[in-house]
């Protein structure tokens, strides 16, 4: 019979309400190259702990899924060349089968909810593709957001998607979509995109009444807190819309489908932008831990 994995540290925050953020391991295994993938890994833990935050990073360990890895287990999903990259639908396969793999965005949602963790920080959420009328492709995040009750905090969706449309999505499925201190929706690795946001909030205390609410209300959607990069770590605009155009063409001439395409797209930045990109998502994602943490702390500061 399938358990989760829970380190002590994580069952003994979550039974006493202290705060917790979960963090993923495919933007570690697949979106970040060796070595600073571990060097990040550690790091956002750190930022965590240094709130008084205990962090979980999650992964599938030997069939186990795990909330909260240990040292060893972060490096083997840092190390290991070519780790599986594992979706919802994924999970109970590599569980039944006893492999290990990477988390995405919807499998480490669900496992963090399903162990009682309220808040998670990522990147990028994935989403429609662009070209979508031809590939079908929208990662299985949005469905699975609609229906896993959990905070992410996010830089909006890779700007690799198309944007627009995976607004659209997030609207139809019901998935509430709030501005971190902006009315603008970030572009990942840009500050801003052409599209506005309905709701802005200003403090962590307004985002965990919203997930109070959300709850009293029965909703079972996650909150997305999108959350732009600052300025002074964005991407060159220019650059950004070359490299995009290349890496796209590059995908489309290898033909590649299913899981493969965003790590594709994410290396190729990575590569053609010279480590720009990879600096620019290093720091998306330490300013998503950094307003997880005071939402956590909010939130288990919130009278139930
Ligand atoms: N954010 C990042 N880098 C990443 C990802 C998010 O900064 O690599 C990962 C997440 O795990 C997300 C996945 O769930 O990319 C989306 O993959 P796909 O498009 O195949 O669903
Ligand atoms: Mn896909």
């Amino acid at each position: 019979m399938l358990k989760l994995v829970v380190a002590d540290e994580v069952r003994a925050a979550v039974e006493a309400g202290r705060p917790v953020v979960a963090l993923e391991s495919t933007l570690i295994a697949h979106g970040l190259p060796r070595p600073r993938n571990l060097e990040v890994a550690a790091d956002l833990e750190t930022l965590l702990r240094d709130r008084g935050v205990t962090p979980a990073t999650i992964a599938m360990i030997d069939g186990a899924p795990t909330i909260g890895l240990d040292a060893i287990e972060l490096t083997r999903i840092a190390n290991t060349p070519n780790v599986a990259k594992l979706s919802v639908r994924d999970l109970p396969v590599a569980s039944a089968l006893g492999r290990t793999g990477a988390t995405t965005v919807a499998s480490t949602s669900l496992l963090a909810a399903r162990a009682g963790i309220s808040v998670f920080a990522t990147g990028g959420l994935g989403g429609v593709h662009r070209g979508w009328a031809d590939s079908a492709d929208e990662s299985a995040d949005l469905v699975t957001l609609a229906g896993t009750p959990i905070t992410v905090v996010c830089a909006g969706v890779k700007s690799i998607l198309d944007v627009g449309a995976t607004l659209e999505r997030l609207e139809t499925l019901g998935v509430p979509l709030l501005g971190w201190r902006t009315s603008t929706f970030p572009g990942f690795y840009l500050s801003r995109t052409e599209f506005v946001v309905d709701w802005r909030v200003d403090a962590a205390a307004d985002v965990a009444t919203v997930m109070a609410d959300a709850r009293a209300l029965g909703l079972r959607a996650a909150v997305v807190v999108a959350n732009p990069v600052p300025e002074a770590d964005q991407l060159d605009q220019e650059l950004h819309d070359r490299v995009l155009d290349e890496a796209l063409t590059q995908a489309a001439r290898r033909g590649l489908r299913g899981k493969a395409v965003t790590p594709f797209l994410l290396a190729t930045f990575h590569r053609e932008t010279a480590g720009a990109s990879l600096e620019t998502n290093i720091a998306v994602v330490r300013n998503n831990v950094t307003v997880a943490a005071d939402i956590a702390v909010a939130w288990s500061a919130h009278p139930t």
